[in-house]
C-alpha cells in the first residue's frame, strides 16, 4: 500500500459557477458523500478576484490564467472541505481530467462537462495543497470535525 493511502486527508472540493448555474451542486456533493468521505466544510460563496488569485497563484504565468479568474469570480461557487483516508488523491479520481473530453465516464468531469475551461469543479492536488486551500476558503468557525454516530435517533 502507497503511504499515503493510508492517512486522514483533507481535501478541498469546489462546485465552480458553471455547476452551479446548471444546478449540479446536488448531484456533485452526492458522489463524495456516497464515496465515504465526511464534510467538514460547506458553504455558497462569492469569490473575489484577490483569493481566486491566491488559490491558482501557481498558474499565474499560463495564458489563460485572467480568463480562470473571470470564470471563478463570474457568480457564486460551492466550497467544501471533505476528509478521509487517501481522501486527496480518490477525490481526484472521482473528479476525473481536467480536460472533460479526456475524462473517463463515470467521473464528474467525464459525465457532467465537455470543456477545460468549464469543468464544473476543483480538487486538491496533494495533501499539503488541501490543507492550504481549506485554510485559504474557510475560516475557523465555519469548519466541524464530528464522527458518524449509530443512528441513535431512529431507536
Ligand atoms: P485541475 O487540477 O484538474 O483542476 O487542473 P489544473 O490545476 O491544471 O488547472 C486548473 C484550472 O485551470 C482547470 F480546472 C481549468 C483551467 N485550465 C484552463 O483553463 N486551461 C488549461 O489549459 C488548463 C487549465
Amino acid at each position: 500500500l502507497v503511504a499515503s493511502m493510508e492517512q486522514v486527508e483533507e481535501t478541498y472540493i469546489m462546485v465552480k459557477p458553471d455547476g452551479v448555474q446548471r444546478g449540479l451542486v446536488g448531484e456533485i456533493i452526492s458522489r463524495f458523500e456516497k464515496k465515504g468521505f465526511r464534510l467538514t466544510g460547506l458553504k455558497l460563496f462569492q469569490c473575489p478576484k484577490e483569493l481566486a488569485e491566491e488559490h491558482y497563484k501557481d498558474l499565474k504565468t499560463k495564458s489563460f490564467f485572467p480568463k480562470l479568474i473571470n470564470y471563478i469570480t463570474s457568480g457564486p461557487v460551492v466550497c467544501m472541505a471533505w476528509e478521509g483516508v487517501g481522501a486527496v488523491a480518490s477525490a481526484r479520481k472521482l473528479i476525473g481530467s481536467t480536460n472533460p473530453l479526456q475524462a473517463e465516464p463515470g467521473t464528474i468531469r467525464g459525465d457532467l462537462a465537455v470543456q477545460t475551461g468549464r469543468n464544473v469543479v476543483h480538487g486538491s492536488d496533494s495533501p499539503e495543497n488541501g490543507k492550504r486551500e481549506i485554510a485559504l476558503w474557510f475560516k475557523e468557525g465555519e469548519l466541524c470535525q464530528w464522527t458518524a454516530v449509530q443512528a441513535p435517533w431512529l431507536r
